[in-house]
């Protein structure tokens, strides 16, 4: 029998996408299941000795030589995502799927597979967008889709959330056990009910609260607030998120967890309001080889103990000069 394999993101949608495209594409074939290591977009050599016929890739912007690595080896390849990206003519042999016009990976599967769209599809929207999912063109139809299997738009947003519990505490094999557990399910409430992800998003909002229940430095003429705790638990953005979002402390949060990596501090840097751009900081993380993301108001960067004392003072010293310059811009 056909032997495939379905490699996703770890994010609920790339939870929901494995599920639908096995119901309803993949229904009489043989699929295992892959997300890669949490945080790395990349399919680990192992994947391809296992005798796959064809690897799906369902919600992951992988680069270029991942997917000719699987082309090479002779495995064919599918390919759905909404980020935005654009195959070259070195992938012309895969069957490619992108749309950044659609809400989601699992939405866009419907479309294009032209299944019905019902809630599996509807929950990657919900995950990736939020509540924001609420301004978007296709919202009418989400809603309704939802509506079909009697979720409600609160429980929805609540089944996302857990469905992102496994990767938020880097549990990899617990994502492909979600992936078996939306497709064991008649209904889905019943997973809002999951004793294992509820416990996980209960004792990660415990570890939130306890965080943000620590004082804060206030810098820089009250302009940056500063917070340094240690967790086990990957909650910076979450922590920092919360701080400029809900209670802007300053015009600038630095969140910097010393827990989570034993040779590294993550830094988290969000804006609190509009002002200046953190780009150039992501540009100069990722020039002395660290790990580092984001965009104009928010920015992850991984630096090595070794060397975070002396980042922090620069940074801090740089945010500084750029909140000084940036006034009334
Ligand atoms: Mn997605």
């Amino acid at each position: 029998m056909e032997k495939v394999l379905i490699a996703h993101h770890w994010d609920a949608d790339g939870i929901v996408s494995a599920a639908l495209l096995k119901k309803t594409l993949l229904k009489d074939v043989e699929a295992s299941f892959y997300t890669p290591p949490i945080g790395e977009y990349c399919l680990e050599d192992h994947v391809l000795r296992q005798g796959f016929s064809k690897v799906y890739v369902l919600d992951l912007a992988l680069p270029e030589h991942e997917f000719i690595k699987v082309l090479s080896a002779g495995v064919a390849l599918e390919v759905y995502d909404h980020h935005k990206w654009a195959p070259s003519s070195k992938l012309a042999e895969a069957k490619i799927l992108v749309d950044p016009s659609q809400p989601s990976t699992s939405w866009l599967l419907a479309e294009y597979l032209n299944v019905e769209k019902g809630c599996l599809a509807a929950l990657g929207a919900v995950g990736d967008n939020g509540v924001n999912i609420k301004g978007h063109p296709l919202f009418s139809e989400i809603s309704s889709a939802l509506e079909s299997c009697g979720l409600s738009f609160e429980e929805a947003l609540q089944l996302a959330e857990l469905l992102d519990m496994p990767y938020r505490v880097m549990n990899r094999s617990m994502i492909i056990s979600t992936v078996r557990k939306v497709l064991q399910s008649n209904d889905l409430h019943d997973l809002l009910q999951d004793e294992e992800l509820c416990k996980i998003r209960d004792a990660l909002s415990a570890e939130i609260n306890r965080v943000l229940s620590q004082p804060l430095d206030i810098l820089a003429e009250g302009n940056i607030a500063l917070l340094r705790f240690s967790s086990s638990y990957a909650i910076s953005s979450a922590v920092g998120r919360q701080l400029a979002w809900m209670r802007r402390p300053a015009k600038v949060v630095v969140v910097i967890n010393e827990g989570f990596f034993p040779d590294r501090d993550q830094y988290y840097i969000r804006l609190s309001e509009n002002g200046i751009d953190l780009s150039p900081l992501i540009a100069e993380a990722k020039a002395k080889g660290w790990s580092a993301g984001g965009k104009r108001e928010v920015a992850g960067i991984v630096v090595p103990k070794a060397e975070s004392q002396q980042y922090l003072a620069h940074l801090l010293k740089k945010l500084e000069e750029m909140l000084s310059g940036g006034v009334g811009k």
